[in-house]
């Protein structure tokens, strides 16, 4: 079977097809079918992943799978979470990373000492048939947010999060082994379990 992954972010997709690469699936990225980018109004990761799976599905006719993710500050009562990605877009639309991580880091640090850094990546994992069937999975890591970010591996926020009990950031740490832990990788094992 061939699998639209939903996403136009690269950093996603790469990670996907590794994930997806042992189960020995056919995977084509969004961008390849030229399929457009949703407006993502939902408000939840779970909202906003079925509404871009089921774009896809409906547009190709083929199942897709989509993957709304993000990092949730405890102190800034889970934003950015859904706004992830926006918090790092300027008025043009174009996305600056460090830009977004600034900003986190500035308003954890005003959020106050007794706040803390505790943070999560969340991620929510849709799978839309062509016949209108849909199931999500949903997935997460927690962890601490750093400052200066670290390392140059992973995309978006990674370089600014360590996971519990590790030492390196998700921006340092080798691709298979965030793949081991992360919030991705949890939102897979659900789907896989469900698909098995
Ligand atoms: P699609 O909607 O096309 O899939 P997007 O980048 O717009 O791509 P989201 O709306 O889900 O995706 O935005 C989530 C943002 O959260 C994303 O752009 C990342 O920067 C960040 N994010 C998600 N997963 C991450 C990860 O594993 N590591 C670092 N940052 C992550």
């Amino acid at each position: 079977t061939k699998l639209v992954i939903a996403t136009h972010n690269k950093g996603k997709l790469r990670e996907i097809r590794a994930l997806l690469g042992p189960l020995g699936i056919e995977c084509v990225g969004a961008e390849e079918l030229d399929l457009p980018e949703p407006e993502e109004t939902g408000n939840s990761f779970v909202d906003n992943a079925e509404l871009k799976a089921r774009q896809a599905a409906d547009l190709s006719g083929l199942p897709a799978l989509s993957d709304d993710s993000g990092l949730c500050v405890d102190a800034l009562h889970g934003r950015p979470g859904i706004f992830s990605a926006r918090w790092a877009e300027d008025e043009a639309g174009n996305r600056d990373w460090h830009r977004a991580m600034e900003k986190v880091w500035t308003e954890t640090e005003a959020a106050g000492e007794d706040a803390g850094q505790d943070a999560h990546f969340a991620c929510a994992l849709s799978l839309a048939w062509p016949d209108g069937a849909i199931e999500s999975f949903e997935g997460r890591v927690d962890g601490t947010l750093v400052w200066p970010p670290r390392g140059e591996r992973g995309f978006g926020y990674d370089p600014m999060f360590v996971a519990s009990g590790r030492e390196q950031s998700f921006g340092e740490m080798d691709p298979a082994e965030k793949h081991a832990i992360s919030h991705r990788a949890d939102a897979f094992r659900k789907l896989v379990a469900a698909l098995s």
